[in-house]
């Protein structure tokens, strides 16, 4: 087998978004494109790929495999001494990221588009995290882009192909040996868990105690995990776990774990019959839970309430709880508690890989984003099916009921109404005159001091700005992450363009209240934001600017 070096030609669309590459299946297809992504990523590690050990999987959608191939090729023409992929190219984003933290590799390649759809016509991604398992900071993802726009050639291995359905090490004789270990994609997960959580109490509440959970993967990766953890090992009904076998387009759903997306599980739950619903998305970071009759956590809540309980969890009794986070548009929940609890807060921009440094620094131990993503310093990426243990636990020792847990949060903390509108698929000009029209009037130095008002409703602006941030740990600085408009009364409109579409634009807004008052504690999302709402649609001119009456998600 010989390493050729093959000319290639220049792409200038491989600039890494929120979270990776995410482009549809057919740009990835084209001649080159794939190779090019991943040579870039080999050559921003530098001398350190000779003699790495990478791990290599995905969440199953279509191309997956194809690429999976791709990087075997390249990387055995880079130097690399090992790759540990999952078996059928099939691993989890969580379970990348302990693999890379267990195995103590150089870092991971994570095939996922996440929560967009998959399939010929859909959507496909390649992501890079680096040795503390999480996903490639800015710098890194700056440097793989800007070698893409000057690479000439890639290396490569054409005629190497390597069985990834069979779990066995493969050794292939080059100048050194060059070994890919096909590895089951579930085991070392569930390791894991084990040691986080108190197994034998969930047991009981599923088996004893017949708590009845019902468990939607979306035709995602998480499958095979959630068969397994709370199939095997924790006794749930086959039943009770449904789309649960990884399909390269998803069986045709749209893998987002939200109201819309993951409707199936909402109506049904809401029948009564079950205590709560979960669902996960493509790769299996992001969750949904609801309780009994569809009773919705939003994520902000789902993370301030999984803060405020973590002593009951194996792993954080052991460990101690160092601190929280959340990204910038989630509600301030958590904050309500860290303030009770005398613990470090911190908020960054949107993007899991911000929560990392602070992790590494010991500083982190709890985050989460209103993008269903919840997760811990166990690994460096959100993770579904650890938020779904984790409420488990907490329920299991609490012996109450989602609701319950819901309602004695908000009376201790008080409640930080919230939702999110998006309007998915704009045209990118569109889009971008909604965000002039927000940036134009609230950069305004006038803006501050402002009352905006609706009905009989008003609010005073506090401060309005384009949200930048500051690393505590490395000092970088991430700038133009979101429009914010604080109004006194710690109220918030938020406005931001989406970093993981495919193409067009999808604009997010975000609206926050802050509530004590008994009255309303328990009243209707919705109805307590409709004057911030109403204020929003309006000083954004949306109906004008992108024609739409109303948006695609709510949240
Ligand atoms: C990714 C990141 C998340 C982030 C989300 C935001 O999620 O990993 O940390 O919150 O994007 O998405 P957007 O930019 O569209 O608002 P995922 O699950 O797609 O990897």
């Amino acid at each position: 087998m010989t390493i050729v070096e093959i000319k290639t030609k220049i792409y200038d669309d491989q600039k890494p978004g929120t979270s990776g590459l995410r482009k549809s299946v057919k740009v990835f297809q084209q001649e080159h494109y794939t190779e090019n992504f991943i040579q870039a990523i080999f050559t921003a590690l530098e001398d350190q790929i000779t003699g790495s050990t990478l791990v290599v999987g995905g969440d199953g959608r279509y191309y997956g495999k194809e690429a999976v191939q791709k990087i075997i090729r390249i990387a055995a023409a880079n130097g690399v001494r090992k790759l540990i992929v999952g078996q059928h190219g099939i691993l989890s984003t969580p379970a990348v990221s302990n693999l890379i933290r267990k195995y103590k590799t150089l870092g991971g390649i994570v095939l996922t588009a996440s929560h967009n759809p998959g399939g010929p016509n859909a959507d496909f991604g390649i992501k890079f995290n680096c040795d503390n398992g999480g996903p490639a900071p800015d710098h890194m993802t700056n440097k793989i882009f800007n070698i893409t726009k000057s690479l000439t050639s890639y290396k490569i291995i054409p005629e190497l192909n390597v069985n990834i359905d069979i779990i066995q090490t493969n050794e292939i004789k080059l100048d050194n040996t060059f070994t890919v270990d096909v590895i089951d994609s579930v085991n070392d997960y569930v390791i894991l868990m084990k040691e986080i959580f108190n197994f034998p109490i969930i047991k009981e509440l599923l088996q004893e105690r017949k708590f009845e959970l019902l468990v939607d993967c979306l035709n995602g990766v998480t499958g095979p995990y959630a068969k397994c953890i709370f199939g095997k090992e924790l006794g749930l009904n086959d039943t009770n776990i449904v789309h649960s076998i990884p399909l390269e387009d998803f069986g045709g759903l749209h893998p987002d774990p939200n109201l819309t997306y993951a409707k199936d599980l909402v109506e049904t739950v809401r029948n009564g019959t079950y205590d709560m619903g979960v669902a996960f998305d493509g790769d299996g970071d992001r969750n949904m839970i609801i309780g009994k009759k569809a009773l919705f956590v939003t994520p902000s809540d789902s993370l301030a309430i999984l803060a405020a309980n973590l002593n009951v969890i194996p792993y954080f009794k052991k460990n101690g709880i160092k601190g929280y986070a959340r990204s910038m548009p989630t509600a301030a929940a958590v904050d309500q508690v860290a303030k009770l609890n005398n613990i470090e807060c911190f908020e960054v921009p949107t993007g899991w890989k911000y929560f990392g440094n602070l992790m590494d620094a010991g500083r982190l131990s709890i985050c989460g984003e209103e993008s269903f993503g919840t997760g811990s310093d166990h690994i460096r990426e959100k993770d579904g099916i650890w938020a779904c243990l984790a409420w488990l636990n907490v329920i299991a020792e609490l012996k109450k009921s989602i609701e319950e847990i819901q309602k004695d949060h908000w009376l201790k903390f008080g409640r930080n109404f919230f939702t999110r509108y998006d309007y998915e698929n704009c045209e990118l000009e569109k889009a971008n005159k909604v965000m002039t029209e927000v940036e134009t009037k609230i950069l305004d130095p006038a803006f501050k001091g402002t009352k905006l008002c609706d009905g009989t409703k008003n609010y005073v602006v506090k401060h309005a700005d384009n949200y930048s941030y500051t690393d505590l740990i490395d000092k970088s600085v991430a700038t133009k992450q979101g429009l914010r408009i604080l109004f006194e009364d710690g109220s918030r409109i938020i406005f931001r363009l989406s970093g993981t579409g495919s193409s067009g634009a999808t604009i997010r807004l975000y609206i926050e209240a802050y509530e004590t008052d008994q009255n309303i504690l328990y009243n209707d999302a919705q109805e307590v934001l409709k004057p911030l709402i109403n204020i929003a649609l309006n000083l954004s001119k949306m109906q004008e600017h992108t024609n739409r009456d109303k948006p695609t998600v709510i949240t």
